[in-house]
C-alpha cells in the first residue's frame, strides 16, 4: 500500500478550515473507514469506492486534522508510518494544516546561510579595531581577513565582515540559484557570533547599522530574494539594558523577567552566563519580546524581514515540548503572520523536530535529527564530535524515512534541510576534502524533500584548518569566505549550480513525494513523484549496477535504460 499526498497533488495541499477536503486512498481494496479526528473524539466514516482507491470527503473543522484509513478485507489501519493492524496512536495519523500553513515561496525554496562577520567585508571603515571593547574580561581582537581562526580566541575574534558585503555580493549568490538567505544574528553584541545581544531594535553599526540593512532589504526584494533573520528569543545577551537593570535592582520589572536563584545566579543557555534566559510564565516577558506593538518579533517583519530562524524554539518557555513552550511557539508564528502575510517561521530544533510540529507550531525547523546528522555520519562514518559512528544503509533509511513519514503533510517540502552550518563542522572537513564525497553530499542536500539551506562556502570547497571542539572556543567552521577565485573548488561550485538548478526546474525536485526504490549497502535508492512525474534518485558510495526503466539521466541529458552503472549520484527522470 502506497499513500503519499504530493504524488497526485498539482496545486498545494491548504485547505481553509470549514472548507471540505477529499482524502483518498490508492488501493485495490473497495471497502475500508475513514478513521479521523479534529480536536475531539474519534470519529469513523465509510470509504466510497472510487476509480483506483477509495475515498471520503469531510469538511475539515480543526487543525490538525488527524486521519488514517482502515481496510475492511485486509483488515490493517494505513498510517503515515505504516500498516498496522491494531488502531494507531493519533501521533502515528495523517496530520493535515490548514491555512494559514507553510508560505508558497518557502516550498523547495534555496537558502544561502551567512555568518555576517566573515562572509564578506563590503566597508573597513565600519570594523571592530582590536581593543575596542571587552568582552568576557579581555579585549576584542581584530584580524585580518586571510588569518585563520584561532580555536581558543573564540567569540572574541572580528574580522570586519558586513551588511554591505553581502549586498555587494548578491550578483554571484544570484548567479548561484539562491533565493533567501538565512542570517545568523545582527543585532548590537559584544561577540563576533550576536547571540548575546544587547539591543533588540537596532542593527550592529559595525554590521553597517539601519542604512545598510534597509539597503540589504531593498536589494533583495528587488530581486525577487528573501531574507530570513536568527530570532534570538530564549535568551538575551548579559549587556543588555534589560538585563543589567534587573541585577541592578532586584525589585524592577525587569528582574521579573529573569529567573533568579537564591544564592544570586541565575537560569542561562546551558548555564553559559552570558546569555541569560528569558522567563516567559511572567507575561511582562510575553508583552516585551512577542507580542506588544514593539516586540522585535513584530519589529523586523515590519522592517522587510520575511521570517524568523527560532533559536533553541524547543527551549523557549519551559523547555521542552511541554504546552507552555508550545503554545508560546504557536504565538510566535501567528504574530509574525500578522506582521507579514507570508512570513516563514521555522525552529532551531535540535532533538524533537517531529513533536513540536505535529502540535501544529511552526513552518519547519532546521533537519539536524531527521538529515544532517544521518547523511553525514552515513558519508563520513563520524559523528559531530568526532566520535567513529557506523551508520549502515538500511539505517539510513530508516531514520530519513521515520523523520519524513512523521512530518505534517505541509510541511515535508520546507524543512530547512542541510549538511552544514555554523553550529557544525564544514562537511568537506568530516569528509576529509575528499570532492568527490562532498559532491554526493550536496546531492543528497539538493535531492531530498526540503528546502535546501546551503551554508556560505561550502559551495566552492571552503575547508576548516583545525579539528573541532563544540564546547570549547570558536567552532571552526566559522572561517572567512576567500574572495580570491584562485582558491575556489571550481568542480565543486559548477556541481552546486548544476543541482540548484535541477532543484529549481524540475517540480518533482522541489515538491514532489518521497518513496523508497532500492536500498542496500552503499546504495540509497528513492523515487521523488509529484502530478506524473517521477524522479529516481540514487547515492551509491561505491560503484553499483542498477536496473532502469527508459530514463532521462538529468545530470547529463541523456536517455538511457536498462543496467547502469551509479557511482556518487545518479538523477534519472522517467520517461512518460
Ligand atoms: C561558545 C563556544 C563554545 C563554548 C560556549 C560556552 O563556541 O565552544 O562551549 O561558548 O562558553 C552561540 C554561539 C556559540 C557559543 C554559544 C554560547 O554561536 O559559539 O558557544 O552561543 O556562548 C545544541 C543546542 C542548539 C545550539 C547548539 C550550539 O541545542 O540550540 O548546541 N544552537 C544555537 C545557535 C548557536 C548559539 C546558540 C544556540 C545560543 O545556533 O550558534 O550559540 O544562542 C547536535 C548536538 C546538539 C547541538 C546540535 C546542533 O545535535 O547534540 O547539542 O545543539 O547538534 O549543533
Ligand atoms: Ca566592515
Amino acid at each position: 500500500h502506497y499513500h503519499d499526498w504530493e504524488a497526485f497533488c498539482v496545486e498545494p495541499l491548504t485547505p481553509e478550515l470549514g472548507q471540505e477536503v477529499v482524502l483518498r486512498v490508492r488501493t485495490p481494496a473497495r471497502k475500508g473507514l475513514l478513521v479521523f479526528e479534529q480536536g475531539g473524539e474519534l470519529e469513523r466514516k465509510p470509504l466510497q469506492a472510487v476509480s483506483g482507491g477509495l475515498e471520503a470527503r469531510i469538511a475539515m473543522h480543526a487543525s490538525p486534522l488527524r486521519y488514517c484509513f482502515y481496510l475492511e478485507a485486509e483488515r490493517v489501519y494505513l498510517t503515515s508510518a505504516g500498516v498496522s493492524p491494531t488502531l494507531p496512536r493519533y501521533d502515528r495519523f495523517f496530520h493535515l494544516l490548514a491555512q494559514p500553513s507553510v508560505p508558497e515561496w518557502a516550498v523547495g525554496a534555496v537558502f544561502y546561510q551567512i555568518f555576517p562577520d566573515r562572509f564578506r567585508n563590503g566597508n573597513p571603515h565600519n570594523d571592530p579595531q582590536s581593543g575596542q571593547w571587552l568582552y568576557g574580561g579581555k579585549p576584542i581582537i581584530k584580524k585580518g581577513w586571510d588569518e585563520p581562526v584561532a580555536p581558543r580566541e573564540g567569540a572574541l575574534q572580528h574580522y570586519g565582515g558586513d551588511l554591505e558585503g553581502i549586498t555587494q555580493s548578491l550578483d554571484y549568490l544570484q548567479a548561484l540559484g539562491i533565493e533567501a538567505l538565512y542570517l545568523t544574528p545582527i543585532f548590537p553584541s559584544p561577540s563576533s557570533h550576536r547571540y548575546d545581544a544587547s539591543d533588540y531594535h537596532r542593527v550592529d553599526p559595525h554590521l553597517g547599522g539601519e542604512a545598510a540593512f534597509d539597503r540589504l532589504v531593498q536589494a533583495l526584494h528587488q530581486r525577487g530574494m528573501r531574507l530570513v533573520l536568527d530570532g534570538v528569543f530564549n535568551h538575551i545577551g548579559n549587556t543588555h539594558p534589560d538585563f543589567q537593570k534587573a541585577l541592578s535592582d532586584p525589585t524592577s520589572p525587569e528582574a521579573g523577567m529573569f529567573t533568579f536563584h537564591a544564592d544570586g545566579s541565575y537560569a542561562a543557555f546551558y548555564g553559559v552566563k552570558t546569555l541569560p534566559k528569558l522567563d516567559y510564565a511572567n507575561p511582562l516577558t510575553v508583552e516585551r519580546w512577542v507580542d506588544g506593538p514593539k516586540a522585535p518579533l513584530r519589529y523586523w517583519l515590519r522592517r522587510g524581514a520575511d521570517g524568523w530562524r527560532l533559536d533553541v524554539a524547543h527551549q523557549i518557555g519551559e523547555g521542552g515540548t511541554n504546552r507552555k513552550n508550545l503554545e508560546l511557539l504557536r504565538q510566535m508564528h501567528r504574530n509574525s503572520r500578522e506582521e507579514a502575510l507570508e512570513a516563514l517561521v521555522f525552529g532551531e530544533l535540535s532533538f524533537d523536530t517531529t513533536e513540536t510540529l505535529r502540535a501544529h507550531t511552526l513552518d519547519g525547523s532546521m533537519h539536524y535529527a531527521g538529515f544532517a546528522h544521518p547523511v553525514m555520519e552515513w558519508l563520513c562514518g563520524q559523528n559531530v564530535l568526532g566520535w567513529k559512528v557506523q551508520v549502515s544503509t538500511p539505517a539510513l533509511w530508516e531514520t530519513l524515512w521515520d523523520h519524513y513519514a512523521a512530518l505534517p503533510l505541509q510541511i515535508r517540502q520546507a524543512m530547512y534541510t542541510l549538511i552544514g552550518s555554523h553550529d557544525i563542522p564544514r562537511p568537506l572537513w568530516r569528509l576529509r576534502g575528499d570532492t568527490e564525497r562532498m559532491k554526493l553530499a550536496l546531492g543528497l542536500l539538493f535531492a531530498f524533500p526540503g528546502s535546501p539551506g546551503l551554508y556560505y562556502g561550502d559551495e566552492i570547497g571552503l575547508n576548516q584548518a583545525n579539528p573541532y571542539d563544540l564546547f570549547n572556543g570558536d567552532p571552526m567552521c566559522r572561517g572567512t569566505f576567500p574572495w580570491d577565485e584562485a582558491r575556489w573548488n571550481p568542480e565543486l561550485l559548477s556541481w552546486t549550480k548544476q543541482l540548484i538548478h535541477l532543484k529549481k526546474s524540475v517540480p518533482a525536485l522541489r515538491r514532489g513525494g518521497l518513496q523508497p526504490l532500492e536500498v542496500r549497502e552503499g546504495l540509497l535508492g528513492f523515487k521523488r513523484l509529484y502530478a506524473g512525474e517521477e524522479v529516481w534518485v540514487y547515492a551509491a558510495l561505491e560503484p553499483h549496477l542498477v536496473r532502469l526503466p527508459p530514463v532521462q539521466d538529468l545530470l547529463t541529458g541523456e536517455e538511457t535504460s536498462g543496467w547502469v552503472r551509479v557511482q556518487g549520484l545518479g538523477l534519472y527522470r522517467l520517461r512518460s
